[in-house]
C-alpha cells in the first residue's frame, strides 16, 4: 500500500533503511519550494539585525536565532510535517511518554566560514551512550546545500556507538524542500563555507520528553505566546506531561495556563501512564482488604518501564 503523507507524496520507504544503516536519511522533495521561498523571505529582516556569533563551536561566520515558530508562524507545517513526525515516533516512542521540540534554529553559514567541530548532539546530556537515542535532528536546507558551501557533513554509520576511526564524513547534498534527518547519535558538523554566497538552514529537533531541551521552549513560548498554537504544537513545546506527572504545574497539565487564569487553589490530579494506573489499582484494592505489601515490597509508580525494586530501610 502507498503511503500518502498530506501533502500527497508517497513515503519514500528506503529512509527507515538509511536512517537504521547509517544514522540518517534524506527526505527528498517533502516541501514545496515556494513554501522554502516564503520562509526564506520572512527569515531576511531578523538575519539582518541579528550579530555574527561567537565562540569556537557556534562559529563566528555563522548567524543563528531560535524561537522560529512564534517569529515565522509557517515554519510550523515543517515542524509538524508527517513524514518528519512518523520517524520521530519511530526513533524517540521506545524511550519515552510524550516527545517534545527541543530547538528551532534559523543558521546562515557566511562566507569564509570553517568547517564546524565534528560532534553528537546527544552529548550534551550525559546519559549512557550506544543504547538510547535520546534526540532526532532535522536540518531543512533553505538555501540548496553543496559541499561547496557547507553543506553538512555527516560520518555514516557513527550512530549508536559506532566508531569513527578512518572514517571519512559525506558533504549531505540537499535542495530547498528536502530534510536531513539524523540521530543525536551521529557525528555530524557543518561544512565549510567555500563560495561567496551564504548558506541558509533551519535545524529543527525533537527530543525525549523526560529531558531538559537545549532551548528553553517554555521561556521561548510563554502561556501568551503558546495560547496562539494548535493545542498538539502547545504539547510539542511543552505544554503536557510526560506521565507519571512529570513537568505539571500546580499537580496539573500545564495546558490549563492556555486556558486563562487558572484558579489559586487547584487539586493535584494524578496523570499515570496505564501500567502505572493498573499497578496502583492492585495495590489500593490490596490496602482495602487489609493485605498491605510487606516493607520492601515493589515500588510500581516511578520505576518508569523497567521496574525497579525499592528496598525498604526499616
Ligand atoms: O549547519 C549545519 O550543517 C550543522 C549545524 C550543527 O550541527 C550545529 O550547529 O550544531
Amino acid at each position: 500500500m502507498t503511503n500518502l503523507s498530506p501533502y500527497g507524496q508517497a513515503v519514500d520507504p528506503t529512509v527507515d533503511d538509511d536512517l537504521e544503516r547509517h544514522g540518517f536519511c534524506v527526505l527528498r522533495d517533502i516541501a514545496s519550494k515556494t513554501e522554502i521561498a516564503e520562509i526564506d523571505h520572512a527569515l531576511d529582516p531578523r538575519f539582518a539585525a541579528t550579530p555574527f556569533c561567537q565562540g569556537g563551536f557556534y562559529g563566528p561566520r555563522t548567524k543563528r536565532f531560535g524561537g522560529l515558530l512564534k517569529r515565522i508562524p509557517a515554519v510550523e507545517r515543517l515542524v509538524r510535517h508527517p513524514a518528519i513526525m512518523r520517524l520521530v515516533r519511530l526513533v524517540l516512542d521506545p524511550w519515552c511518554d510524550t516527545i517534545q521540540l527541543n530547538l528551532t534554529q534559523a543558521l546562515e553559514l557566511h562566507p569564509g566560514a570553517t568547517a564546524q567541530f565534528p560532534h553528537r548532539d546527544q552529548d550534551m546530556w550525559r546519559g549512557p551512550t550506544g543504547e538510547i537515542e535520546y534526540l532526532v535532528n532535522v536540518m531543512w536546507p533553505i538555501s540548496p546545500f553543496k559541499a561547496e558551501n557547507g553543506a553538512t557533513l555527516i560520518w555514516p554509520g557513527s550512530h549508536n556507538a559506532g566508531s569513527t576511526q578512518d572514517a571519512q564524513p559525506v558533504a549531505v547534498e540537499a535542495e530547498p524542500g528536502s530534510a536531513i534527518f539524523f540521530l543525536g547519535s551521529t557525528l555530524h558538523g557543518a561544512g565549510a563555507n567555500m563560495t561567496g554566497a551564504i548558506r541558509r538552514g533551519i535545524i529543527v529537533s525533537y527530543c525525549l520528553g523526560w529531558l531538559k531541551p537545549y532551548e528553553n521552549q517554555w521561556l521561548t513560548y510563554p502561556p501568551d505566546a503558546a495560547r496562539a498554537f494548535d493545542p498538539e504544537l502547545a504539547a510539542l513545546v511543552g505544554y503536557q506531561q510526560h506521565r507519571p506527572n512529570l513537568g505539571n504545574y500546580d499537580g496539573q497539565c500545564p495546558s490549563i495556563l492556555l486556558e486563562g487564569n487558572p484558579p489559586e487553589y487547584l487539586a493535584a490530579i494524578d496523570a499515570l501512564r496505564p501500567d502505572q494506573e493498573g499497578a496502583l489499582a492492585e495495590f489500593l484494592d490490596q490496602q482495602r482488604a487489609g493485605q498491605l505489601p510487606p516493607a520492601g515490597g515493589i515500588a510500581e509508580i516511578g520505576a518508569g518501564r523497567n521496574k525497579r525494586e525499592v528496598k525498604s530501610n526499616g
